[in-house]
C-alpha cells in the first residue's frame, strides 16, 4: 500500500513517481485519487497520534489531494521502501524517490507501508475487495 502525497500532487511529479514504481516491476492493483479530510488523516495515521509532529503531518496530509495506490510484486514492502529511500529526503539515498521529489520529512512525497500487516490494514482504508483489480 502506498500513498503518493499532496505534495508531490502540488508539484506535479506524481506521474514520474507512479512510473517509477511501475519501473521497479510494482502491479498497480488499485488506485485512486483522494482528498483526505482532516479525519480521515487523523485515523491513517492513529498510530503516530501522541507525537509531536502528528497534528501538523495530519493538516499536510489533508492539504490536498493523494492518490492511494494498491501495489504488489514479489518482496513488495522491502522493495518499496528501498524505492522510496528514508522518511528524511536528505538522508535518502542516491536515486530514491524521496531523494529526488521530497521537499522535508513531513512534505516526502510518498507513503509505503512498514509490514505486510499494516499493509492490508492501509489498504482496507482506502479499497474494498472489489476494487482490487488483479
Ligand atoms: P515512514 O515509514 O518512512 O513513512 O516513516 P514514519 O512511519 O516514521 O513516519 C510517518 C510519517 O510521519 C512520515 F512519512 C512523515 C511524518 N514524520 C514527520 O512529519 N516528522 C518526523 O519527525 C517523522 C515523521
Amino acid at each position: 500500500m502506498s500513498i503518493i502525497k499532496p505534495d508531490a500532487l502540488r508539484a506535479g511529479k506524481a506521474g514520474r513517481i507512479l512510473a517509477r514504481i511501475e519501473d521497479d516491476g510494482f502491479r498497480v492493483v488499485a488506485l485512486r485519487l483522494v482528498r483526505l479530510t482532516r479525519a480521515e488523516a487523523e485515523g491513517f495515521y492513529e498510530v503516530h497520534r501522541k507525537r509531536a509532529f502528528f497534528t501538523d503531518l495530519c493538516d499536510f496530509m489533508s492539504s490536498g489531494p493523494c492518490i492511494a495506490l494498491a501495489l504488489e510484486r514479489d518482496d513488495a514492502i522491502v522493495r518499496l521502501r528501498d524505492l522510496m529511500g528514508a522518511t528524511d529526503p536528505s538522508q535518502a539515498v542516491q536515486g530514491s524517490i524521496r531523494k529526488d521529489f521530497g521537499v522535508s520529512v513531513e512534505q516526502n512525497a510518498i507513503h509505503g507501508s512498514d509490514g505486510p500487516e499494516t499493509a492490508r490494514v492501509e489498504s482496507r482504508y482506502f479499497f474494498s475487495d472489489l476494487d482490487l483489480v488483479r
